[in-house]
């Protein structure tokens, strides 16, 4: 019978807000250690993405003061090519363009031009197309102006005072890229009387957008309001046409200002975008910074943080483990200590202490149950005899092996087999009545025959045992020495007997009486 483990039952912790729920101390360490590293990794998923935000709203704001600082210089830089063309058109339509008037507007040119280091120049056209003046060579490469460039249809056939953006071209003799300022001139009678156009050197704009910083990665972008990109650092793509970017998309295209997270549609690099229209001229700035960049920082950290989480939890993990295994090592060794305190030393069977316990139990289940309770006490015949003819050691080793011989008889689960003293072995048989357990009783002393022991000492020449068998369906309760006496009673009945056989005590309530005992005569 399996001894119930106390340490199992004292390592079971039952915790008050799970009711009716056992935990052993390891599942609750293991628990407790999962929980925070769980918690651990919630608090850096939560931090992680936090700063993740912050640093896109740093990056947005960053974009959007230098889209707008950016746009001011653009906007400076429109107003000076303006200021000419407004000077140029009105002294057009006030003095015409005859040959005196040629002279005075080429030098009024010539001096717009020096007060205003952007432009490249100022000129000219009639309403065919036709070069008027201008305070630069006829033979510069980008003339004479034909009645194909954009800014020449776009006043042909918008009437008004705007100032038109255009471009970029590239200036064939100075190998330079402009970018058009331009605006309608007008007949008294309104009908169109021709362009009056400003070049702005595509490299000043340059100047300025290189002095902004946007990482090696990061895109400054001037684009018409037609689609076309004028300008661009790193300079890629210039006068591509750009309605599919994000900024003239429904979402955005009348919003003066605004920012988004997109892949470029230049180079496919992800990036976030802030946009500024300049308001007067037809134009966007988009400033971009990508995404690599602008997150590297918030990634370095996350990285770290992520080794230093996972520091954390192999910490936890290991010292959770560890301590598992010392819970787990402890209760072994108390598992093993109570086992050895029920155990015999000599032969391992149950000990008396055991014999005691379970006795006790077993007859109170038996006085509840109203079953029969069956004892038997074996003692080895002879035995002083055998001790001193084969020496104590000797002596030992048999009371082994008799042991084994006897527990092995035991079949049934529920039977204990104990030493109870010296050379005296006991029996509880639960739910078993005297006839039954004197079957048991016989399969017992038979199998000690059949072992062969030699032993000069006794009559047969052979080791044996006598057996004295008692069963009860107790009445009273914690009686159950009584059943002990009546089975040490019928046991000196089978020793006074001859040995080597069996005997059992019908009423144990007279258990004193040999008068009561049943001697098996030895048939083996
Ligand atoms: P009986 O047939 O009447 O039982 O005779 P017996 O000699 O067996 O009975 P007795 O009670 O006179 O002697 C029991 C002997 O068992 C005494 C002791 O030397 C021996 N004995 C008890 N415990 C041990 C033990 O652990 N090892 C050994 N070798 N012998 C033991
Ligand atoms: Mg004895
Ligand atoms: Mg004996």
């Amino acid at each position: 019978m399996k001894a119930p483990s106390r340490s199992d039952r004292a390592a079971l912790i039952r915790p008050p807000w799970l009711p009716g729920r056992e935990f052993s101390l390891r599942a609750l360490l293991a628990g407790f250690a999962l929980f925070i590293c769980l918690a651990f990794i919630a608090g850096f998923a939560v931090d992680t993405l936090r700063a993740r935000d912050v640093a896109i709203a740093v990056a947005r704001r960053s974009a959007e003061n230098l889209a707008e600082s950016l746009g001011q210089q653009v906007s400076a830089t429109f107003d000076a090519a303006d200021a000419a063309l407004i000077t140029i058109s009105e002294l057009v339509e006030i003095e015409g363009t005859g040959p005196a008037a040629r002279i005075r507007l080429r030098d009024s040119m010539a001096a717009r031009i020096r007060q205003t280091p952007p432009l490249d120049g100022l000129i000219v056209f009639d309403a065919h197309g036709r070069f008027v003046v201008s305070n630069i060579s006829a033979t510069h490469g980008w003339m004479p102006a034909s009645t194909d460039r954009p800014y020449f249809r776009y006043h042909q056939s918008h009437a008004g005072s705007s100032v038109y953006i255009s471009g970029p071209a590239k200036s064939k003799i100075e190998n330079s890229w402009v970018i058009f300022a331009s605006r309608r001139l007008d007949h008294d009678d309104g009908t169109f009387a021709g362009v009056v156009v400003a070049p702005i050197a595509l490299a000043y704009l340059e100047r300025s957008f290189a002095a902004a910083d946007v990482g090696h990665f990061g895109v400054v972008a001037l684009i018409a309001d037609s689609g076309t990109l004028l300008v661009r650092r790193p300079r890629t793509s210039v006068g591509r046409r750009f309605r599919e970017s994000a900024i003239f998309a429904d979402e955005y295209k009348y919003l003066a200002a605004g920012t988004y997270i997109g892949t470029s549609i230049v180079d496919h690099v992800r990036r976030l975008f802030a946009f500024q229209r300049l308001g007067r001229y037809p134009v966007v700035i988009n400033v971009a910074f990508a995404e690599k960049e602008y997150l590297a920082g918030w990634q370095s950290d996350a990285r770290a943080n992520f080794i230093a989480l996972m520091a954390v939890v192999v910490l936890i993990g290991g010292l959770a483990g560890g301590l598992g295994v010392q819970i787990g090592r402890r209760k072994a060794a108390e598992e093993a200590l109570a086992r050895l305190a029920l155990l015999d030393g000599l032969t391992s069977l149950a000990n008396r202490r055991q014999f005691d316990t379970v006795l006790a139990n077993e007859w109170r289940r038996s006085a509840r149950d109203k079953t029969p309770l069956s004892l038997l006490m074996i003692d080895v015949d002879n035995f002083k005899a055998y001790n001193d003819r084969y020496g104590h050691q000797q002596g030992d080793a048999v009371l082994i092996s008799i042991a084994r011989t006897i527990a092995s008889s035991i079949v049934r689960p529920g039977d204990l087999v104990a030493r109870y003293g010296g050379e005296e072995f006991a029996v509880i048989l639960p739910e078993t009545d005297a006839v039954s357990a004197l079957h048991v009783a016989e399969r017992v002393r038979l199998a000690v025959v059949a072992l062969g022991v030699p032993h000069a000492g006794a009559e047969s020449g052979i080791a044996s045992v006598s057996i004295g068998v008692a069963d009860t369906i107790p009445v009273y309760a914690d009686a159950a020495s009584a059943l002990v006496n009546a089975a040490d009673t019928a046991l000196y009945d089978a020793k006074r007997a001859g040995r080597n056989r069996s005997s059992v005590q019908l009423d144990i309530r007279d258990y004193s009486s040999s008068a009561n005992s049943i001697v098996i005569p030895a048939s083996a």
